[in-house]
């Protein structure tokens, strides 16, 4: 996060840090990517943060990376869905979203805590100009390997339509995602915040209107962050989570 400030405990209670190893290695887990903890046993991270052959682990109510918090809870992932029509370019990701469902004993995986607490998903669209959150353990200004204390900033929702103009994103952009930032610069998630939350307020409950997804470098001028964006998602959410939960767990 470019332009943030420290979390308090319990601001950002469905932060998630997924963390990866090697296959079969003895490494320790590293944070690779964000995540958001959407239901007990769901969270929602971008489709790019799901590499292969990896081991992975999901880390719920931590801040600071590098030590042991006793409001911590770590889970294992029974499966990974990965949207179908999820695809990178050079210059953009489209449909960069999926589904970690992890591991749990009758239907509780994540348990609620001050901490720990699932965000709702999004019912309408929201307002260009709107003001909303961004937060993880990114780069930043100082340290382009990132942070071990959670950040988090405030941006604004930018039109799709300025954002798609020749000197910003132009014609990359499309429907499952959209912009958020300044456009002046300074204030941006970046790598390592990838598949964490963009929240917003709507009708006085913060929801998750985007997942941290690409971007043209980090707090450029007239080069915002860009996002997946939730409410193209809902139903393929909701037909995979129910789906799944209705057998298993
Ligand atoms: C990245 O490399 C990345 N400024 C994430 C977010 C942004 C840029 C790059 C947005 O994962």
């Amino acid at each position: 996060i470019y332009g943030g400030l420290k979390v308090v405990p319990g601001a950002v209670p469905w932060q998630v840090s997924l963390q990866m190893r090697l296959m079969n290695s003895n490494q320790p887990f590293r944070h690779t990517c964000g995540g958001v903890l959407i239901e007990s046993c769901w969270v929602l991270t971008a489709g790019h943060c799901i590499g292969q052959m990896k081991d992975m682990q999901v880390v719920l109510g931590s801040l600071s990376l590098d030590t042991e918090e006793p409001t911590e809870q770590i889970l294992k992932v029974e499966e990974v869905i990965l949207h179908e029509n999820y695809r990178e370019t050079s210059q953009a990701a489209y449909n960069d979203i999926a589904l970690l469902r992890l591991k749990g004993t009758d239907g509780v995986c994540a348990n609620e805590t001050q901490f720990v607490k699932t965000v709702c998903l999004p019912d309408a669209q929201l307002p260009d100009g709107m003001e909303c959150k961004i937060s993880g353990w990114g780069a930043t200004e100082n340290s382009q390997y990132g942070t071990n204390h959670l950040l988090d900033a405030n941006v604004l929702l930018i039109d799709q339509e300025k954002c798609s103009e020749k000197g910003i994103y132009g014609s990359v952009l499309d429907n499952s995602m959209f912009c958020a930032g300044h456009l002046l610069g300074g204030v941006d998630s970046c790598q390592g915040d990838s598949g964490g939350p963009l929240t917003c307020e709507q009708n006085n409950t913060n929801v998750i209107y985007g997942l941290v997804s690409w971007g043209d470098l980090c707090g450029r001028k007239n080069k915002p962050g860009v996002y997946t964006r939730v409410t193209h998602f809902l139903d393929w959410i909701k037909s995979k989570t129910q789906a799944a939960s209705s057998s298993a767990n």
